[in-house]
């Protein structure tokens, strides 16, 4: 039994029988007078908490009420008290977003995804999503869509056109907070519905939750508390780094072009990994009261983008795992072997290439983590800035271990 939940867009927590509804009849609802009746049918009312979660000054909604104290479960409808009528519409009490209709119900996953300024993230999250609803979980007897329409349309505009239809690389992304200005960041919900396995079959079905981060707010102490409860409340995170912001890595490539085309952001110019790491687990450390000597039950992936440029270059030694494709969805099952396989070959270079710190530090603050490597576009971007098509390499082997590793696959 759930007895608390943490709302997906604004990641505060809350007792399962805290919510609010929102009137479902906006257009005869309005206030009402000494004898009850409606004054105003449609005016709606003002909503200071939805204005604020978007960066805007007002914001004009339905009414919004409380339906009847709950303690141990969510009411799934209440009695507007200006109109009267009944509403299923549940809204977060902190932010007044929708809830989805399964919070008090399904599992919810929330996916971290973390990473400096120019790692990949938006790119990642553009073609993952793509692949998941194409292909990754048909082999486990899975599929994953959008959520609702306001998921679709975020996804459509924000990842897939540039990707896929204007074949263009992604925008750097803005800060949810710049300066005192707000700007919204929603995040994307997908349903991820699966047939267990064993005897009786269930279906079983959870929601996945990302957020796309800026990579400014992982470097500005200001910023950092509004990813802060996101962080803390993941199931799992996936930190992204960009290999060609290292130096030495940069030095073993002739190809300039590659290197200016794959919008890296030099190591110098952003704070360190190892930096982000630290900050990234006191945050989860005070946000969940875990003291200094223990460590962090959350699985970690670090997951180095922009694989193609080390591949086409030369960086990889022969005979490299991360060559390899990945196997997991051709065998319909998670291949431990090969994540360990791509796990040492990673210590292995990062110890070349003078960042073997960052995989002490990993270790250290966290009990399960583990190195990949992946490639979301599988090139890099033409001398002209457009990209092909993409067609990535190893996108899957992170979010699978972290489901694997939740028990979920
Ligand atoms: N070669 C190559 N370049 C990539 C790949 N993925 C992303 N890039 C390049 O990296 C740049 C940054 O990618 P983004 O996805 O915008 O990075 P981000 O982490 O979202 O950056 P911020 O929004 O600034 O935090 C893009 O302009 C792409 O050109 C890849 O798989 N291969
Ligand atoms: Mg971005
Ligand atoms: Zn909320
Ligand atoms: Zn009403």
């Amino acid at each position: 039994m759930k007895l608390k939940y943490v709302c997906p867009f604004c990641f505060e927590s809350h007792d399962i029988g805290d919510v609010e509804f929102a009137c479902e009849a906006r257009k005869i609802c309005g206030p009402v007078d000494t004898n009850g009746n409606i004054t105003q049918p449609g005016v709606g009312e003002e909503d200071p908490k939805l204005a604020k979660y978007k960066g805007v000054p007002s914001w004009n909604g339905p009414h919004v009420f409380r339906g009847k104290k709950s303690r141990f479960s969510m009411p799934s409808s209440a009695t507007c008290d200006w109109c009267k009528r009944e509403s299923h519409k549940r809204i977060c009490p902190s932010c007044h977003n929708e809830l989805p209709s399964t919070i008090d119900s399904d599992e919810q996953i929330i996916v971290a995804l973390i990473g400096t300024r120019g790692s990949g993230k938006s790119t990642y999250i553009g073609v993952l999503i793509h692949e998941m609803m194409k292909r990754i979980f048909r082999p486990f007897g899975g599929t994953f869509q959008l959520y609702g329409p306001e998921d679709q349309k975020q996804y459509r505009e924000r990842f897939e056109e540039d990707l896929y239809i204007r074949n263009k690389p992604i925008a750097q992304t803005q800060s949810h907070l710049v300066g005192s200005n707000v700007t919204e960041n929603r995040p994307i919900l997908g349903m991820l519905r699966k047939e267990s396995g064993g005897l009786f079959k269930k279906m079983q079905a959870m929601t996945l939750v990302f957020f796309d981060s800026a990579g400014e707010d992982w470097e500005d102490p200001d910023t950092i508390n509004v990813v802060a409860n996101y962080v803390a409340h993941s199931s799992g995170i996936i930190f992204l780094l960009d290999p060609l912001a290292n130096r030495q890595v940069r030095s073993k490539i002739d190809n300039d072009e590659a290197i200016r085309t794959s919008g890296v952001v030099e190591e110098d110019e952003v704070s360190s990994p190892s930096a982000v790491l630290d900050m990234v687990a006191s945050l989860i450390r005070n946000a969940n009261h875990i003291k200094e000597t223990e460590k962090i039950a959350i699985p970690v992936a670090a997951a180095f983008s922009k694989l193609d440029v080390l591949e086409d270059n030369n960086v990889l030694p022969p005979g490299s795992a991360l060559s390899r494709p990945s196997p997991h969805v051709a065998a319909g099952a998670f291949d431990d072997n090969d994540r360990k396989a791509v796990d040492s070959e990673m210590h292995a270079l990062l110890d070349t290439w003078d960042q073997g710190d960052f995989v002490d530090r990993l270790k250290q603050q966290y009990m399960k983590a583990s190195c990949f490597a992946f490639s979301a576009m599988g090139r890099a971007p033409q001398h002209d800035g457009t990209i092909a098509p993409p067609a990535p390499k190893r996108i899957e082997d992170a979010m699978l271990w972290i489901l694997n590793e939740k028990g979920i696959l």
